[in-house]
């Protein structure tokens, strides 16, 4: 998808020096605890950074787990919950360094949430909030029409969509979801949280999608439609943001970008309501204008990439989801009964009632539906909740059934598995939050478990999280900039069992198990990229687990 003109360096990913593995974050004092081994043992103990033993344990042989091509060995040490550093140690291995805190995940869910700065667009980025990953305004330029290139628009603003420099309107509407919800949800945990971004009268969470917002708005031409992206023709090589000079062009309008975007558009309307009268009021215009084209397009646009261009395609075989999702949306928004008839009209197609993007939007439309205050269907409204409970379940015993605790099966190893595990994160949260019952908490943690070191590559796939993270990403500030230490909070794709770019090809050797798929290397845009809707999943996670309410 990124090819660049650029010959990228032929460094070697690094290999993990530990064959013990542990959430490099930490664990909660009262959370479950599991490391996970790679080799025959029968015990193991946990030292601390003195080397003085403080737990002693007995391992227990897990079995063969086929998509990591390991036979494992877990160390459960959840009854010990003294605050304090430490490793894990076994035979002569030992793991990274990890904490026991109340405060473990404070840095990694700051970080994670602060990327979507780094990742703006259209403005430059002060030192005073991005410190030495400063850099100058962007892509200020206005965007030709791709269909008439006489016509041109100012539609700066929003965020990179990932390593490349597009925006594109469904992939960012998806972020933009997954933020909005867990603001949603889990309001109180992100009142006070400080994310050191420029100043605003909203909490920072929301002063950062409003970022987005404003962009996805100026997407929308006056009949309502909205274009699909915002890319220059090729892909840019990898330097810094302001030195990609290309023209932009802004290309056709999509029934998934219309909807997508009236649909989180929607969905803000009622959160900022409270902050800013008239900002809401334009996000609910421009939901309106969506479902006004929508209406009078009820046939299905989609989106192909135009022979000259090799930017993000972001495809999709059908539209249905995303019109569910944005009369949910309208619904829940305005209560209006045509909203609800419309959203009816769409359940005719088949799909998924809890996928939560970036293509299926169907779990954000039930979402929407599951939490909206007006008269509702309880038949419906039921049936909704009963999809997520279900998927929750057939996910925990996938997980049970997992070595490394992770609900993931063979093929859920694909491009981008990272943003699946953090999807399935999302769905046991939601499940929990639907019932209140916290079912699922322990399931929630241990994908974070698995995303920040628990798993066969033994990679935390947080830059900037632990002692062996991924440092390399494909993402071209991060590259470009000179600085040896990556960006912070950047989310790797991670593995994919079909490695399908240059340097993955030369680096993961054929019938290499779907779980080792993954080179800590740049040039491997199918392994090791990074985009908004893989770090938003996990703020929706973290946000669930810090609430207290
Ligand atoms: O995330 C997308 C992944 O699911 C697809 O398999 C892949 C190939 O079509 O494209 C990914 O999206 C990329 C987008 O097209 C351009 N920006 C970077 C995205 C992440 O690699
Ligand atoms: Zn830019």
């Amino acid at each position: 998808m990124n090819q660049t003109d650029v010959t990228m360096d032929t460094m070697e990913a690094n290999k993990c020096p530990f064959r013990i593995f542990v959430n490099q974050s930490g664990y909660y004092p009262d959370g479950k605890k599991t490391a996970v081994m790679n080799f025959p043992c029968e015990s193991f103990e946990i030292i601390d950074r003195k080397g003085i033993c403080r737990y002693k344990g007995t391992a227990v042989r897990f079995g063969y787990d086929k998509n990591a091509g390991d036979t494992v060995y877990l160390a459960d040490f959840s009854d010990f919950s003294k605050k304090g550093t430490y490793r894990v140690v076994a035979l002569d291995e030992k793991s990274a360094e990890f904490r026991i805190a109340e405060s473990v995940y404070d840095e990694v869910f700051h970080d994670i949430s602060k990327a979507f700065y780094y990742l703006r667009c259209g403005c430059g980025l002060d030192e005073k909030y991005a410190g030495v990953y400063r850099h100058e305004k962007c892509h200020t330029s206005s965007a030709l029409l791709y269909d008439d290139t006489k016509k041109e628009l100012d539609v700066s603003g929003g965020w990179h969509d990932a390593g490349d420099y597009g925006r594109y309107v469904t992939a960012g509407s998806c972020a933009a979801a997954h933020l909005l919800y867990a603001y949603k949800m889990f309001p109180s945990v992100f009142e006070e949280k400080q994310l050191n971004i420029p100043e605003s009268n909203l909490p920072d969470l929301l002063a950062e999608c409003r970022y987005e917002l404003e962009w996805l708005m100026k997407m929308q031409r006056e009949d309502g439609g909205v274009y699909h992206k915002v890319t220059t023709m090729r892909h840019a090589p990898f330097v810094m943001p302001e030195d990609d000079r290309d023209p932009l062009y802004l290309f056709a309008v999509s029934s998934m970008a219309t909807a997508d975007c009236g649909a989180v558009c929607a969905l803000a309307s009622g959160i900022y309501e409270p902050y800013d009268k008239e900002f809401s009021k334009q996000l609910k215009i421009t939901a309106e204008k969506s479902c006004g084209w929508l209406d009078h397009h009820p046939e299905f646009i989609g989106f192909q990439n135009p022979d000259d261009c090799n930017t993000g395609e972001y495809g999709e075989a059908d539209d249905a989801s995303n019109r569910f999702w944005i009369y949910a949306e309208m619904y829940a928004l305005t209560g209006d009964k045509k909203y609800h008839d419309s959203m009816l009209k769409t359940l005719g197609k088949e799909f998924s009632f809890t996928a939560l993007g970036y293509a299926e939007m169907g779990g954000l439309g039930a979402l929407a539906y599951l939490l909206c205050r007006h008269e509702t269907d309880s038949v419906l409204k039921e049936q909704f909740a009963e999809r997520f409970h279900r998927e929750a379940k057939r996910l925990k015993e996938t997980a049970d059934n997992c070595g490394y605790g992770c609900a993931m099966e063979e093929a859920d190893f694909t491009w981008g598995s990272n943003m699946t595990l953090m999807a399935h994160g999302m769905v046991f949260a939601i499940s929990d939050y639907l019932e209140k019952g916290s079912t699922y908490r322990n399931y929630v943690t241990a994908q974070l478990d698995y995303l920040l070191g628990v798993n066969p590559t033994g990679y935390s796939y947080v830059t900037g999280t632990g002692e062996f993270c991924c440092n390399y990403p494909h993402l071209r500030p991060a590259h470009a900039d000179g600085i040896d230490e990556c960006i912070p909070g950047m989310v790797s794709g991670g593995p994919n069992r079909h490695p399908c770019d240059p340097d993955a090809e030369r680096l993961i050797p054929k019938g290499t198990p779907p779980m080792k798929c993954y080179a800590d290397h740049v040039g491997c845009y199918s392994l090791n990229e990074i985009t908004i809707y893989w770090n938003s999943p996990v703020v929706f996670v973290l946000g669930y687990l810090y609430c207290k309410d």
